[in-house]
């Protein structure tokens, strides 16, 4: 069952509609009513078409001029509207007074991208995800432009035109489309030891999320707290998903693009749009100056993090996200973000990569959203009283009256509009910046590889696997050997095994740590951690027993075993999972005795990419009809192949008998789990609800990296 849903609480982000009420009658853009929609104005019923026909013409200059450039990154997201509610008043550290009052909602709109592909490019592919939030507070807008990895590639923001020109399709054909699989992507990396450490986690499962609902959220810069007496702490801030944190398998984010490009996005509408409303814990590391001097990494330094073993997260609050947009391009297209919107209590830090933040955000809306005025769409509209003497502008809107336009007047209401900072107004802390001019970027920022290095010790053995077969996949689409190898000789500096691991199938020499050193942009300087591992940065451990959304394809034909699949269907749906039933044909599958269950896909038009995992129903005769089936069979193998859990009750296991699986195997209980996260049940034997406990244990871990020989498996 559903929850209830909740009637959402941000109504006054909501798009008035422009349209007059009467929609029966349509108008031109300035009222006039229109008799006929289907036909231009003619000279004659065979005639061309007249000039004069203006109700054509503004139609077509409208139409002509729907598209607007899309973001120069983060091009491709999906958003949703929804809420922040803080635990506790946070008075000692910051005066923002969307985090005093527990029993306050504050408003936000939540927009995750994808940062290299364009518009209209597929969902799943590797990338780092963007997770940008707005929180309309009652003293102005505050927006936190985050990621959902912690760190970045490069440490100035000199640098980022660059990245980007690297990564995106190449210029001169313009391919790969949103991929980094490329030379001039590599090559730039490669040059560019700095970005060791987020090449790590790029290569990771961060980068092929299971759902936008199981990413966490990262502010990656330091910034700043400080409370109602000019008292400063840094702050690093972290969102951690309810559902936990979970990934998918590269193959199955590879062919997910083709069945689904809008696997995410569509992901994150059902689940709001069925009352599931996605959550997040927001928490902070604070970091005094005394702990700042013994850390060992330079929190200005946006290739490094701070490991949550050495200043633990301080959960402060919770976001809701519980209404969908009315309007993708109103709203998530519209949406202007700027990590220069701050409140007063929330200040930046000398970040080099956060300072040209500040300037690139507004300037490239200018183009993009057309003039100066774009904070004045709904979307971007603060929810608190907006006073300033601004005018005019390319789409201004507001009607400003009256003849002052500026300050200090004694014409309108006054002259004096400074108000307290310590109190009121937005105040930056007094800095003392008593430094010489210069273009040099600080010794401490010169360690490239420690926290690489500590990245790959943290990951278990399956995610080190799928961090090796990154690296191999990506590189091994690098035509030029001499990139390949000089990305292979800098891993040397993070793991001597994991270059050589990589360098295994890319036809090059034995990785070389001593050539990477001296080239161009290469400085090494490794800090001493007192961190081997972090296991919070391994992704194991972080699965939370909350498996409710995930979807279940159960495969059926004529001939199933209905009284126990309808059982299973129907515990798994008090479960919370989302049970969908796969046929031949759509219509109805029927049991031996003439009860039916209606199929919602057919083999052809879905596949198991699109499913978390697999139930294969008992039945003689269905069993058999799905084996004839080469689609069924794929389906079933695919599954296994992507680590999913698997439930085969008595029959349904000959779809795996591909696998070596025979009911012969567990002859001895009614239920076994011959390989992990594979569940074979007796439906005769095993008592009421046992099937499903044991299939719900097993979906519980997601996905079964465990499982070995996989490559062999033909799907
Ligand atoms: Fe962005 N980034 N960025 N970025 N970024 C943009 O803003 C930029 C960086 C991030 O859903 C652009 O309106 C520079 C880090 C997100 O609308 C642009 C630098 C992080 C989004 C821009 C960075 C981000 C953007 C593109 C290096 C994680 C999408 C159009 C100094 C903390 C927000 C636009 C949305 C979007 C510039 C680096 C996150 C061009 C110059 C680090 C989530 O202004």
């Amino acid at each position: 069952m559903s929850p209830p849903r909740r009637k959402a609480s941000n109504s006054h982000v909501t798009l008035k509609n422009t349209m007059s009420d009467n929609i029966n009658t349509l108008t031109t853009q300035h009222g006039v009513p229109i008799s006929d929609n289907h036909n231009s104005l003619k000279a004659g019923p065979r005639g061309p078409t007249l000039m004069e026909d203006f109700i054509l013409r503004e139609k077509l200059t409208h139409f002509d001029h729907e598209r607007i450039p899309e973001r120069v990154v983060h091009a491709r997201g999906a958003a949703a509207h929804g809420y922040f509610k803080v635990y506790k008043p946070l008075s000692l550290v910051t005066s923002a007074g969307f985090l005093q009052d527990p029993a306050a909602e504050t408003p936000v709109f939540v927009r995750f991208s994808t940062a290299v592909g364009a518009r209209g490019s597929a969902d799943t592919v590797r990338d780092v995800r963007g997770f940008a939030v707005k929180f309309y507070t009652q003293q102005g807008n505050y927006d936190l432009v985050g990621n959902n990895m912690p760190v970045f590639f490069i440490q100035d923001s000199i640098k980022f035109p660059d990245l980007v020109h690297a990564l995106k399709p190449e210029p001169h054909h313009e391919m790969p489309q949103a991929s980094s699989a490329h030379d001039t992507f590599w090559d730039f990396v490669s040059l560019m030891p700095e970005s060791t450490h987020m090449l790590m986690w790029l290569m990771s499962d961060r980068a092929i999320p299971r759902s936008y609902r199981m990413m966490e959220g990262f502010g990656v810069h330091t910034f700043r707290l400080v409370n109602s007496h000019g008292q400063s702490t840094f702050v690093k801030f972290h969102w951690k998903p309810k559902l936990g944190l979970h990934s998918m398998a590269w193959d199955e984010a590879e062919k997910l693009a083709g069945r689904d490009p809008d696997f995410h996005r569509r992901d994150l509408w059902d689940a709001i749009d069925s009352g599931h409303f996605p959550e997040w814990e927001l928490g902070v590391q604070l970091i005094d100056a005394r702990q700042e001097a013994e850390l060992n990494v330079d929190l200005l330094d946006a290739t490094k993090l701070i490991p949550e073993e050495l200043v633990p997260i301080l959960p402060i609050g919770r976001m809701v996200l519980n209404r969908n947009p009315d309007n993708f391009f109103a709203e998530t297209e519209q949406v202007a973000f700027n990590p220069g919107h701050l409140v007063p209590g929330i200040e930046f830090s000398n970040d080099p990569l956060l300072q040209g933040r500040l300037f690139s955000y507004a300037d490239s809306q200018l183009s993009r959203l057309g003039g100066p005025n774009a904070h004045a769409l709904p979307i971007n509209r603060a929810v608190c009283p907006v006073h300033h003497f601004q005018r005019d502008g390319l789409h201004q809107s507001a009607g400003q009256k009256g003849r002052v336009a500026y300050e200090p007047n004694t014409l309108a209401r006054g002259s004096e509009f400074r108000l307290d900072g310590a109190t009121h107004g937005f105040h930056s802390s007094p800095d003392d910046l008593q430094s010489p001019k210069l273009r040099q970027r600080s010794a401490s920022f010169d360690d490239h590889f420690s926290q690489a290095k500590l990245f790959w010790n943290s990951q278990s053995q399956a995610e080190k696997a799928h961090v090796v077969a990154a690296f191999r996949f990506d590189l091994s689409k690098v035509e030029s050997t001499e990139i390949r190898q000089r990305m292979v000789d800098n891993l040397a500096h993070v793991d001597m095994k994991l270059a050589s691991r990589v360098a295994a199938q890319l036809g090059i020499h034995t990785p070389d740590a001593a050539a990477a050193a001296g080239r161009l942009g290469y400085r090494h300087q490794t800090m001493q951690s007192e961190l081997q591992e972090a296991p919070s940065l391994s992704m194991v451990g972080r699965y939370k027993p909350d498996i409710r959304t995930r979807k279940v394809a159960v495969l059926a034909a004529d001939g199933i075993d209905m009284i126990s699949v309808k059982r299973v269907i129907q515990e798994l749906t008090a479960a919370g999972l989302h049970c969908k039933v796969i046929g031949p044909h759509l219509g109805h599958v029927a049991s031996a005795t003439g009860r039916t269950l209606a199929a919602d896909y057919t083999f052809s038009n879905t596949a198991s990419v699109m499913f978390d995992a697999v139930l294969i129903p008992g039945g003689v005769a269905s069993a058999d009809e799905l084996c004839r089936l080469g689609s069924a069979v794929h389906f079933a193998l695919e599954a296994y192949k992507h680590c999913k859990p698997i439930c085969a009750i008595n029959e349904g296991v000959l779809l795996l008998s591909a696998l070596g699986f025979s009911m012969g195997m567990q002859k001895e209980t009614a239920i076994s789990v011959p390989t992990p996260g594979v569940v074979i049940a007796d439906s005769q034997r095993a008592l009421q609800g046992q099937i499903s406990q044991a299939f719900i244990a097993a979906m519980l871990q997601h996905r079964h990296w465990d499982r070995i020989n996989l490559d062999s498996v033909p799907a």
